[in-house]
């Protein structure tokens, strides 16, 4: 920990009672000075910190940002997030991870405030605005490069579990849609570095509307999504989601490494918006439309044809009918 992270520590402690200039420069062994040069650095940051002559400095509130000492601390995690990088604004979170990724351990956590290129599937674009929850975690499992579709899935899990434990009922839309009511709140964007038959590294891209006012997204785009700001209400805390989320995650990624897969694809059923409904499945070769009757165990959707034949999609855009 940093002194900056060790002031903020002190003064979380003694939660809102103040606690000498004097004192806090003791404990770190550093002059009032260089107290003062943090708790200044602390303020351009957004933590409202009180000094009041005599008696010191107490913390009066925290910004909501996804600073690494914010989403850090009481992380109770092995691997998930214990590396991380932080950026006011980015191009791309997925496309930083990939550049980090031969450098960082399994678990590396990449997370921005703001994405200027955020990257959806095929090219296509997304929008991350101030509010949102903008993540990529570096991962370096020791699976099939077949196998990485079902990570998708995994993560999918994790984030509609994590919002239901904060009271918000999100179902998992195939493949990698997290949908409130039908719309979309959450997207997931899985990238493999591979050889033939061994995998170098994946980074699964996490992009979560949470404080974010609809009308902060294109027009076009209104209709279809929302946010977790728009479903409650109120702005939500994106650090605990955060901290939530990447716990959860770690259970789920466990599972899935250890090769239980199936108790992931038991719960993505359970929270599945997309089985018993009729869909159209595009992929790069053709469109088909029937009944999604089911989940394989590779991942892919089953659709039942019109004339009761089955199709399997490992990938491609759903749409609900
Ligand atoms: C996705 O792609 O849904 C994957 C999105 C992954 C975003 C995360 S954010 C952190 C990490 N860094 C990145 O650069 N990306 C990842 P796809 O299924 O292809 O859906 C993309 C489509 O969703 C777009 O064509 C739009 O129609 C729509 N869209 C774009 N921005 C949106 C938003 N903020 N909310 C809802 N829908 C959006």
């Amino acid at each position: 920990m940093g002194h900056r992270e060790e002031i903020l520590d002190i003064l979380r402690t003694n939660d809102g009672v103040y606690t000498s200039g004097e004192e806090l420069a003791d404990i770190l062994g550093i002059s009032r000075t260089m107290i003062w040069k943090y708790i200044v650095s602390l303020r351009e940051d957004g933590f409202v910190v009180e000094s009041m002559t005599n008696r010191g400095y107490r913390l009066v509130s925290t910004p909501d940002l996804l600073l690494q000492g914010e989403v850090q601390r009481n992380l109770n995690t092995d691997f998930i997030g214990k590396q991380m990088y932080y950026f006011d604004e980015i191009d791309s979170t997925n496309r930083k991870a990939r550049e980090l990724a031969p450098e960082c351990p399994d678990g590396t956590l990449i997370i921005a405030e703001r994405q200027s290129e955020g990257r959806g599937r095929m090219g296509r674009e997304w929008y991350s605005p101030q509010g949102g929850i903008w993540l990529s975690l570096i991962l370096k499992p020791d699976i099939s490069p077949d196998h990485i579709y079902r990570l998708t899935l995994v993560a999918g899990v994790s984030v509609a579990e994590t919002l239901a434990g904060m009271g918000i009922a999100a179902q998992v839309k195939w493949p990698n849609d997290i949908i409130i009511h039908e719309k979309k709140v959450c997207g997931i964007l899985t990238e493999v570095d591979a050889e033939m038959d061994a995998v170098n590294f994946v980074i699964v891209g996490i992009g979560i509307n949470a404080n974010i006012e609809l009308d902060m997204l294109p027009s076009i785009l209104g209709v279809s999504s929302t946010s977790l700001k728009e479903y409650t209400g109120g702005d939500i805390n994106r650090v605990m989601l955060v901290r939530r989320l990447l716990e959860r995650f770690e259970q789920d990624y466990g599972a899935f490494i250890s090769g239980d897969f199936n108790s992931i694809l038991k719960r993505w059923r359970e929270h599945s918006a997309t089985l018993n409904r009729r869909v159209r499945i595009i992929t790069r070769f053709k469109t088909i439309e029937g009944e999604a009757v089911g989940i394989d165990h590779d991942g892919a959707l089953v659709v039942e044809m019109d004339d009761g034949t089955l199709e399997r999609e490992i990938t491609g855009t759903c749409v609900h009918l």
